[in-house]
């Protein structure tokens, strides 16, 4: 099974996303998501001109020791524009593995262990009455664990909560990587204003009336994006263990593993970290001492299919579970690699779920299905989702960035 030819394909349906595509000799195609949200052009070209000569009439069929050529044979290792071109490659051969075998990725990783991927949606509200509403229409939606972001008083704009509408009352477009406004020839991030004590104020009395609203039994989640000190994220895990979290999301900066000790010395709360993170190794400390209880890294980022499991391995040592990343920013070949995982993986925990836009379900043709709360790969042979490389055409890439935070006094801050 030679590799007969490979792309990368940059578009931009609404959003940018970086996919490789790989045929072989018998006309086998594998798709590889490659994503990194505001740096996607860097992937493109560590694996156009670094890696796709190095694979170029390649034994598609040589997962493990492709992944390994790469890893260990660039010399520099890690970071995250290598290991998302590492994952792309990875994620495109296993795609083409189980097309070659006729069979869905999930049945290669062992089969299934579950009947579904139980999937958190994102309700979010610039108040509480919106907050609650969204919740609202995730339940009737079918979610059956929601994660929670509000807007915080003073505040004009926070991470998470929805400002616009993707129509039929869902909110979801919360965090798009800005585009360029009109007539500007460059992009900026926007800037937001943060303060955390308004926030550690606030997040309780949140929590509070969702449990006052939808009692004690549904799952709910909260993505803290990396803004707290040690001392700010314990206080906030003990303010919220009334609401009994699934868990508390990024409460410190992902790359300081021992801040996490100080948190779990003082809370029950359950923790969750790692979607910055692209190797086994960011998660060393945090493993070996237990300090968190699911890690968030995507297949898109950790080195693929192959990355990934070698990680979900390792964390199931230890009874620490998956919750994989799935903003919209993983593209539906990110998000159908890691639906295959999650059914067949034993330490699953949770799935995070937004759906794509209509434009990008144009040009990515999915087959993976929500229904109930749980999401389901489907059975088709490999991922299941097809490019349709003319629709990609048609939405060329436009520079972006996410925002960026600045406290009152202007000094920058993480967002
Ligand atoms: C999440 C994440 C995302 C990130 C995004 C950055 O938990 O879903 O925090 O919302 O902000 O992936 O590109
Ligand atoms: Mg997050």
């Amino acid at each position: 099974m030679r590799i007969k030819s490979a792309e990368v394909i940059v578009t931009s349906p609404g959003r940018n996303f970086v996919t490789l595509r790989i045929t072989t000799e018998d006309g086998l195609v594998g798709l590889g998501d490659a994503t990194l949200n505001g740096r996607e052009l860097a992937v493109r070209s560590y694996l156009e001109d670094h890696v796709l000569p190095l694979i170029a009439d390649g034994d598609a069929s040589r997962i493990e020791d492709t992944w390994q050529y790469l890893y260990r044979g660039a010399y520099w290792r890690r970071g995250p524009v290598t290991m998302a071109a590492i994952s792309a490659v990875d994620t495109a051969l296993w795609d083409i593995k189980a097309k070659a075998a006729g069979i869905p990725l999930y049945q290669l990783l062992g089969g299934a262990s579950r009947t579904g991927a139980l999937a958190y949606g994102h309700a979010s509200g610039r108040d509480v009455p919106e907050l609650l509403d969204s919740v609202r229409a995730h339940l009737e939606a079918g979610f059956r664990a929601i994660r929670i972001q509000t807007g915080i008083p003073g505040l004009d704009s926070v991470y998470g909560v929805a400002t616009s509408s993707a129509g039929g009352g869902e909110r979801y477009d919360y965090e798009p990587a800005r585009r360029a406004t009109a007539g500007s020839d460059r992009p900026l991030p926007t800037v937001e204003t943060w303060d955390t004590r308004a926030y550690l104020r606030h997040l309780p009395t949140v929590f509070e009336a969702v449990r006052a609203e939808f009692g004690p039994e549904l799952p709910l989640l909260h993505d803290g994006h990396h803004r707290m000190t040690p001392i700010e994220a314990a206080r906030l895990g003990k303010a919220l263990e009334p609401y009994d979290l699934f868990w508390l999301e990024d409460a410190t900066p992902g790359e300081d593993q021992a801040a996490l000790r100080l948190i779990r010395q003082h809370t029950t709360t359950p923790l969750a970290i790692g979607e910055v993170f692209n190797s086994v190794y960011d998660y060393t400390t945090l493993l070996h001492e237990r300090l968190i209880d699911y890690v968030r890294s995507a297949v898109t980022h950790a080195g693929g299919v192959t990355g990934m499991k070698k990680l979900l391995d390792l964390a199931g040592v230890y009874g620490i579970k998956s919750g994989m990343h799935g903003p919209t920013d993983i593209s539906p070949v990110g998000m159908a690699a890691a639906l295959h995982l999650d059914l067949a993986v034993h330490n699953f925990g949770i799935q995070e779920y937004m759906k794509h836009s209509e434009r990008t379900l144009e040009v990515f043709r999915t087959s993976y299905w929500f229904k109930d709360g749980l999401l389901h790969p489907s059975d088709t042979p490999g991922l299941g989702v097809d490019l349709d490389t003319e629709a990609a055409a048609r939405f060329p890439y436009q520079p972006a960035y996410l925002p960026v935070n600045r406290l009152r006094d202007g000094t920058v801050h993480d967002w």
